[in-house]
């Protein structure tokens, strides 16, 4: 398998998480954002999407990834990112589409640069429609894990909402988003971090991040 995506990148970040949590083995192919790669015309001529990720396997480009975590589910079902029982499992899907779809998309790059230009949006303006984004949807996800009285993780071990929210919460804290204001969350992602997949799934330790012990610089 080859996952082609972009060390701080979220969506990348979720797959990484997956496939170790599933212990599937991946080359990383870094498609560098800062620099349009993933517009270049022999990227977009396989991901029409032009975004990141892309999970290639035996030829086959797969993107959007709730759609390959989901397929990744269905075809390496051991060990599960879904728990048992139909209320757990909606329960999941739940809480991690509302992350996926309610945080990510306002969120994600292209919308930030808009803000600044052409709508001509001050750094610190950004970076409060930033946090309101994020308390919108972190503040009823923290209601909900409180009436479930989580632990460590949504159910017994992490899967699918985990992997969605520890590069979510990544994210936030880069803007500065107060996440132990949840302190749910901030515990899920505690336990998390502490654990040998999540670890190596890090943005701080991939081979395109230019800060990384084994980089090799090429990225700004
Ligand atoms: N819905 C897509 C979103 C993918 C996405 O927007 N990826 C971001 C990185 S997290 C990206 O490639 N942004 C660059 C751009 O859209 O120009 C998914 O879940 O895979």
């Amino acid at each position: 398998m080859k996952l082609h995506g972009y060390y701080r990148s979220s969506t990348t970040y979720r797959l990484r998480i997956a496939l170790e949590l599933k212990g599937l083995a991946y080359t990383v192919v870094p498609v560098n954002l800062l620099e349009q790669a993933h517009k270049a015309l022999d990227f977009t001529a396989r991901n029409p999407f032009g975004s990141v990720p892309v999970l290639e396997v035996d030829g086959r480009w797969r993107a959007q990834s709730l759609a390959i975590l989901e397929w990744l589910e269905e075809e390496w079902p051991q060990p599960p990112l879904l728990p048992a029982g139909g209320e757990a499992r909606f329960v999941t899907r739940e809480l991690a589409y509302a992350i996926a779809t309610e945080l990510h998309a306002p969120l994600n790059l292209p919308v930030l640069r808009y803000l600044k230009e052409p709508l001509g949006h001050a750094q610190d303006e950004i970076d409060t429609y930033y946090r309101h984004v994020l308390a919108r949807t972190l503040t009823p996800v923290e209601q909900r894990l409180e009436r479930l009285d989580t632990g460590d993780f949504l159910h017994d071990a992490p899967g699918l909402f985990e992997a969605v929210l520890v590069p979510q919460l990544y994210n936030a804290r880069r803007f500065a988003y107060p996440v132990d204001d949840h302190p749910r969350l901030a515990r899920i992602e505690a336990a998390c971090l502490d654990l040998p997949a999540f670890r190596r799934a890090h943005p701080d330790v991939q081979p395109d991040n230019p800060a990384a012990p084994s980089s090799e610089k090429t990225t700004p």
